[in-house]
């Protein structure tokens, strides 16, 4: 049976590169912020992860940025607290004007060379390219411009990466589970060339 692989494992996965790389640049792209305080009433789960680790020390907070945001808000503090968990925002409605250089050019300037980790949440592409997530919201990226974005990773000092909240359940014609393979494919391309100290 298919089990989608939820946005919860980038605490731990966040607490290795800590572990071995020091706080890392986390460039998150996703429909929603998820740097909620709790989600549901309980603190881990796939909304929350991006605060327990600015909480835990795990992220550099002068290095780290959403890309693709454009999901709901709970309170009109959460941008706010964003902000001072470390996350610039790039949202949805900016893709078109900036297009896949200019949206690469803002995660150069923000992340610099520090040691990256890029988090990939399905649900960052268009329903139209992913529907089979849980929380699909309307305008999102294509994946089109997300492969573009993610080609110019090889020249940042990627070191760890996860695509998530692919949902085969939901999915049609393996629309998703196509995009979700193909970002893969990009990450472990932008990784390659990378040679470990
Ligand atoms: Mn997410």
């Amino acid at each position: 049976m298919y089990k989608r692989q939820n946005h919860t494992i980038a605490l731990p996965l966040l607490r290795a590169m800590a572990a071995r790389h020091g706080p890392v640049a986390v460039v998150h792209f996703d429909a929603h912020l998820d740097t909620w305080d709790t989600y549901f009433g309980a603190a881990h789960t796939h909304g929350t992860p991006f605060r327990r680790a600015s909480e835990e020390g795990l992220i550099d907070r002068s290095g780290c940025l959403h890309v693709g945001t454009r999901g709901p808000l709970y309170s009109n503090r959460d941008l706010a607290e964003d902000r001072e968990l470390g996350f610039h925002v790039v949202p949805s409605v900016e893709i078109d004007d900036l297009g896949a250089r200019g949206i690469a050019g803002r995660i150069r300037e923000r992340v610099g060379d520090r040691p990256v980790y890029l988090s990939v949440d399905i649900d960052v592409l268009d329903p139209a390219f992913a529907p089979g997530t849980g929380t699909p919201e309307a305008g999102g990226m294509t994946s089109r411009e997300l492969l573009a974005v993610l080609r110019s990773f090889g020249e940042l000092n990627l070191v760890g990466a996860d695509v998530v909240e692919v949902s085969p359940a939901y999915d049609h014609a393996e629309i998703t589970g196509i995009a979700a393979s193909h970002t893969v494919y990009e990450i472990l391309s932008a990784l390659a060339p990378r040679k470990e100290s």
